[in-house]
Order: structure tokens, then sequence, then C-alpha cells
């Protein structure tokens, strides 16, 4: 069978097996599930179930897969589940699997002694969030304080571990819920659908990457990101003036600092009206476009929501005869302010809406533009007065960063506050405006991205967008590179971004990353460079600043940390092969680049509650400075051995050691085995053809999956890219490289090898073979 309905307590249940380890449970009050789609889990993948068998047990309903048995009591309807081996995976708490509250359905399941849940997608406090309470409400959240909750994303998927096992749970549903996660009583978690369907999916696995790949099965991965798109980006609010934007160019070649892409914030447009230009800052859009180009840069544009209410304003007028804003229950188009004033907000629900929004960028690909910056999109709503006060502040008082309001007293409180940042819930979405905005809420921004990137395709299919996002829901990245907002130039927040950003990539979302320097309030040359020093270490690399706040560039701190930035930056564009292998992995698998240990160590359980260091990629494990004046960490090294990135020393794993970190260090270590494809250092991604490979190979015993395409068309879904599995082992007393083709269908990629084997150099043909590297 692939469809189970059954009647507990006057409710309907309905599951399947998506595969043999996911199963879809999903509640309704009477046969007619109102939710028969999804917006994440595509139709086929729906419609793909697994057959299971039904056993006859007298008080149990039984159910089971190759993999898993669910047992459901048929008369308290408490479901658990368990593995091959007999073990209880997962339980309702008592006979609690389905509690109705008026409206709404409360599901409670129990919490075993040792579990621990990470994941959650982009939040701020600690990894591991038992005893906490998380909210899933897109909230544009400006003050990122270690315990602010929500922010601009809602994920509501987790991992919970287990020493021996782990499961994911993603409750597919897109208005306002919580989990809470033994806070209110240790014994079991809880989580809440206001919308009165249940409707989530359990995914069993040994491993927390075990569990990451079956959620990104169900929720989607992140295409190839174009090669540009992993180098360094400079951004601020704004560069708002034509030679503005070129001199920075120009700076960047004149003192060889390698950068990629630039960014336009809000003051590129006229008036802040979206898809316009303000011809007065910009006199010559086109050709400086053109300039950029021929320099080596590509430029994202930012663009919001919002549209200004205008009658002569033709974006505007458009959207209202085809009836594309948000509408109120009253039928009157609803208004809101945002930075043009009065504004409009499209209906991104609407298949037709997100069509046209796509058609609207048009004009600026044609023009040149390499990708989009999503921005606003939860969406985020000011109230008249809030926004008076926001232009009082920002551009007459020219404040750096806004005034810190008090927390709400009470959880109501704050569910209160976060909903008062918004679309109001009379706002109804949808072709038959019966969907309120509180129901849909929190894909808001994930259509708008998709509108966004489906567009761009469209457009132009010859060549891969980069588009980021704020807000964003599971299946963001399918879509977009997501950066987590407005932080600001402290160190708390380079400390907590090493955490939010590990949560997020067990969340599915592999391309990640925070404004570099941070971005309210004045940054300094200390802070910039460590900050520079981890950036190098996110996957997405992008240094911006708010409106206001001093330069933020890497000239800005003086010649001395001028070098170190220039350095680390450097770093970054040696590892660009590394990285885009990783993001092969990632659109493979779904396996994030950053990762946390536990992902790469699974089998070292302590490590559950360790974060304030990351794996990047299975080889280069990263130990951020985050404090100031400190010259010195320590740093946990798993077991195995370990070398220095810089000094080549050797340690043994298993311990924590102290090491030495002078500002211009950051402690990287390099796990045996390891091979690390690099290229040379260049201006920019594609400057110099890179004949030559260089692998820097490590004592021990590794794989790596080396993967290269033209970096920039949508070919290698055509097969166009080559794959080349690398593998390093001792034999006899000797070192040896493998090289095993996979694939191979590309013909411009590297032509030689280089092996640095413990500074022993060696030069092959790069084709398929075993050669002797020490
Ligand atoms: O309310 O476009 O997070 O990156 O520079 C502020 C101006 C609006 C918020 C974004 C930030 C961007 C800024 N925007």
């Amino acid at each position: 069978m692939n469809e189970k309905v059954i009647e507990i307590k006057d409710e309907f249940l309905r599951f399947s097996f998506i595969k043999p380890n996911i199963i879809r449970f999903h509640f309704s009050k009477d046969r007619n599930w109102k939710k028969d789609f999804s917006f994440v889990v595509e139709k086929n993948i729906l419609n793909s179930s697994e057959s299971f068998e039904e056993i006859e047990d007298g008080n149990y309903y039984i159910f089971i897969s190759s993999i898993l048995k669910i047992s459901i009591n048929k008369i308290s309807g408490k479901i658990e589940i368990f593995n091959k081996e007999g073990i209880l995976i997962h339980s309702d708490y008592k006979d609690k699997g389905y509690v109705k509250d008026g409206g709404k359905v409360l599901t409670y399941k129990e919490i075993k002694k040792e579990m621990a849940f990470i994941g959650f997608g982009e939040r701020m406090g600690w990894l591991n969030k038992k005893g906490e309470r998380v909210i899933n409400w897109n909230t544009d959240e400006s003050n990122h304080s270690f315990t602010a909750d929500p922010l601009y994303q809602s994920h509501p998927f987790f991992i919970a571990w287990n020493p021996e096992f782990c499961y994911g749970l993603f409750f597919d549903d897109y208005g306002m819920s919580y989990f809470d996660m033994g806070k209110e009583n240790e014994s079991y978690y809880y989580f809440c659908s206001e919308s009165g369907e249940l409707d989530y999916y359990f995914i069993y696995g040994k491993t927390p990457k075990e569990v990451i790949e079956d959620y990104t099965y169900l929720t989607g991965r992140y295409y190839m990101p174009p090669l540009w798109s992993l180098g360094f980006q400079q951004s601020r609010w704004s560069y708002d003036r034509e030679d503005k934007v070129l001199n920075l160019a120009k700076k960047f070649r004149d003192k060889a600092i390698p950068c990629d892409v630039i960014y336009l914030d809000i003051d590129y447009m006229k008036g802040y009206r979206v898809f316009t230009i303000d011809k007065k800052k910009f006199p010559n859009f086109k050709e400086m476009l053109d300039k950029l180009r021929s320099m080596g840069f590509k430029v994202v544009l930012i663009v919001d929501p919002g549209v200004k209410v205008d009658r002569n304003y033709e974006v505007y007028n458009e959207g209202l005869i085809n009836n594309y804003f948000c509408k109120q229950t009253n039928g009157k188009i609803f208004m809101g302010y945002v930075w043009p004033g009065k504004s409009v907000f499209p209906d991104f629900i609407k298949e037709e809406v997100r069509y046209w929004w796509g058609e609207k960028h048009k004009e600026f690909i044609e023009y040149g533009v390499s990708g989009f910056w999503n921005d606003m999109n939860e969406p985020s709503v000011f109230s008249f007065i809030d926004f008076i006060l926001m232009k009082i502040l920002l551009f007459f008082l020219k404040i750096k960063e806004p005034p810190k309001l008090p927390d709400p007293k009470t959880f109501e409180d704050k569910l209160k506050k976060i909903k008062a940042k918004t679309l109001p819930d009379g706002v109804i979405h949808g072709i038959e405006d019966s969907i309120s905005h509180s129901q849909v809420h929190n894909i808001y921004g994930l259509l708008m991205t998709k509108a966004t990137y489906e567009g761009f395709r469209r457009i132009n299919p010859k060549i891969r967008p980069l588009i980021i996002s704020r807000a964003g829901f599971p299946g963001i990245q399918k879509y977009s590179a997501v950066w987590c907002g407005d932080n600001k130039s402290s160190w708390e927040n380079l400390y907590t971004s090493i955490i939010t950003l590990q949560n997020l990539s067990i969340s599915g979302v592999p391309f990640v990353g925070e404004d570099v320097g941070g971005f309210w309030g004045d940054c300094d040359g200390e802070l910039f460079v460590r900050w520079i020093q981890l950036g190098v270490f996110y996957p997405f690399f992008r240094v911006h600043s708010a409106l206001n706040t001093r330069e933020q560039e890497p000239w800005s701190f003086g010649p001395e940390n001028e070098k170190i930035v220039r350095d680390f930056i450097s770093l970054r564009y040696r590892l660009i092969p590394y990285i885009y292998s990783l993001f092969y992995e990632a659109k493979e698998k779904g396996i994030p680049l950053m990762r946390s240990l536990i992902l790469e160590y699974p089998q070292e359980k302590d490590l559950i509650n360790h974060f304030d260091e990351f794996m990047f990629g299975p080889f280069l494990l990263v130990c951020p400075i985050y404090e100031r004046g400190k010259r010195e960490r320590e740093v946990y090294l798993p077991k195995g051995i370990w070398y220095d990135f810089f000094t080549e020393k050797r340690f043994r794993g298993g311990s924590r050691i102290r090491i030495y970190a002078p500002l211009n260090r950051i402690p990287i270590f390099v796990r045996e085995g390891a091979i690390i494809p690099m290229w040379d250092v260049q201006n920019y991604i594609g400057e110099k053809y890179q004949e030559i490979l260089n692998l820097k190979i490590y004592p021990g015993e590794g794989r790596f999956l080396y993967y290269e395409d033209d970096g920039v068309s949508w070919d290698y879904e055509k097969g166009v890219f080559n794959l080349f599995e690398f593998s390093t082992f001792l034999k006899n007393g000797t070192q040896y490289l493998k090289v095993k083709i996979i694939h191979k269908n590309y013909d411009y990629g590297a032509k030689k090898i280089k092996v640095d084997f413990c500074k022993k150099i060696r030069e092959i043909d790069f084709e398929e073979g075993e050669f002797m590297i020490s």
C-alpha cells in the first residue's frame, strides 16, 4: 500500500512513506485535507511514495517499510517508530501526539535523556536548542543579541540527535508556530499548528549527515553557483554614485586585492522605486556596467518587494490594473510603509504575479547585471510612525545603529510585537483572495526569490545568476544564497555568526554568510581583520556595512591591516577549486560546506555541544578568534593527526591544545590525508586560465571528489563537467596519489597537476593513474 488513512479520536491521520526512512504524517478533522499540496516538497517527490506493509495486531496498527516500523495505538493514537534493530527512535509523549486547543493542533513528543536538538535554520544562541523555545515567523530583527529570536528566516526543521541514531523532523507549515524543545518540561517537546492541520515529515538517519541528505532530498538543493560568486564581494549601504562605484573598482585593481562583485544598495533607484535607476546618480548606468565588466567585476542589485504608490510609475500601474497586489478582506489594496514611503506588496503566492515580477528584471539583466539581492522580503513593513522615525534617525540624525528597544515582557507580547512588523492578518492572498497572510507569511520571501530566480533563467538562460535572499523558508536553498541580515560591528556578532551559520548549514542551506565587518556601527581594524579571516571560510564572503558608518573596505584600517586582509582574501582565491568541489557535494547530497564538528566526527559524541570551531569541508578545521586582543586560543582537535595550515607542525588529535594566533593568523588545521585543490591567486575569477591545479596533500589516507566545469553556464546540467576522484595512501613506505576519472566531458579544465606533498613538489599530467609523491 502507498498511503493509509486511519481514524483516531475523531481525527484522520493520513500517512505515507516518501522513502523507506521518510514518513509524512498529515492530520485533519475530516477526510478533506485542506492543505493537499506543499510549497516546498515538489509534487513528484510527494507522489513518489514507497509501498509498505500492514500487520494485524489487536491493539495496534503496525506498518513496516524496509527500514522502519510504525506502531499506532488504536485507542490513544500514540505513535511510536522503531528501526530495524527494534530500537524505539521516536515516540509521541504519552497519548499527546494529537491535541486540539481551539482551532489549533499541538503534538507532544518524548525527549530521551541524551537527546540534543540542532538545526532550526537561522538562529542565534547555542547550537543545541534543548531546553529552549524558538519561534517560526520571518522577522526583520535589527538587534542581533545572543538571545534574539526569531530572525528573518524560518526553518521549522531540526535534527533530534542521539548517541546511536538521529531523526529529522520537518514541519511543513507556513504560518506562525514555535518549537518548545523541553523548555516547558524536559520530558517532552511540542509544536503547534494554527491552521488546524498538522503536516510533518519524519526522517530517520544514523548520523546528522544522513538526515541532512534526506531532508534536502525533500526540500531541494542548491545549484552549482556561478564560480565568480565564490570570490570576494564588496558592498555597503550605499555606493550611491557612478563615480564612487568606479573608483571603488579601480582601487581594488590598483591595490591588487582580489574582488569579484560590487553591490548596489537601495540608492541606485529613483526614489526607491523598484526596477528604476536614478539617472542623476547613475547617468550612464549601462556604460558603468560595461566598464566594470571589462575590469572583471560583476554587479548585484538590491530589489525590495515594496512598490511605491505613485500614479506615474509603471510598475505600480501594471500591478494595479492586473490585480497583482495584496488586498485586505474589505477588497481594498493594502498599503504600508517601507523605504519608498507608502507602498503596496506583490502577492507572490500567485503564480502569475511571480511571472510578472520575474519579467521586470529584464532590462537589468540585458544591461549585464549578474545577480539580485532580495531584501525586506519577510516582508518587513513599517508603521507610519516607525517610518518617520527611521527617516529622522538615519537621514537627519545620521545614526549608525538603531536604538535598542526593551524586550517584550511576556511570550505573548513578543508574538504580538513580531506580528506587527509585517503585513497584518487582514491581508489576503491567492487567486481567490482566500488565504490570510498569517497562513502564508513564512513563504512570502521564498516565493519572491523563486520569482527572481525563475525570471532570470527565462530571460538569460545562458548564465547562472547569484540570487541572495534575507527572508526564507525550507527550499530557499533551491534558488538562493542567504546572508543573515543586520548584524553589528561587534565581537559578539562575529562570534554568533559562527553558530548561526552552522544552524543554517545543518538546515540544508549551504551558501550562507554574514556581513563581514558587521553592518550596524563602526568597525575597527582588529575586528575587521579577524572577521575577514573568518569570512574566508564563510561559503558566501561579502563585506557590507550600514548607512552613516565609517568606511569598511579592505584598505580602510591602515596599511598593516590592509596587508593581512589582502593575504587572506588571496587565500580565499587559492581555495576556490576546493570550495567549488564542495558545492558539488552540496548540489548532489545537500551536505553543507560549513560543518559542525559532529557532522564530520559523529562517533565523537561530546562534539554535539561543540561549536566555536568548525570544519570547512572535510579537511580544514577553522578556529576563529572572536575576542578583542586575543593572540591565542584553545582548540579541540578531533581524533586523528592534524597539521597546522601555516607551519605544517604535526599534532595528535583527541585533545585540547593552546595555539598561538598573532593578528596575521587564524588557527586552521588540516586533517591527515587531506587533498586540497588550489589555484594561483588572481584579481578575479576567470582573469587567468588555471592550467595547473595545485594539489596540497598531507600524509595519511584520504579521498576527495574534484569537480570542474565552465563555472558560468548551465551546460553542466547536460553533463558538461569533469569529476575526478583523488585518493592518497601509503604503500610500502611511499605516499601515492591516485587519480580516477568518474566523469569527463569538459575540455577546458586543468591540464596539469602540481603536487605539493610536505614541500616536495612534483608536476604530472592530469590523467588517470597512480603516482608516487613522497
Ligand atoms: O531597513 O537596503 O539587511 O543589508 O543595506 C534596512 C538597506 C534595509 C536591510 C538590509 C541591509 C541593507 C538595508 N536594508
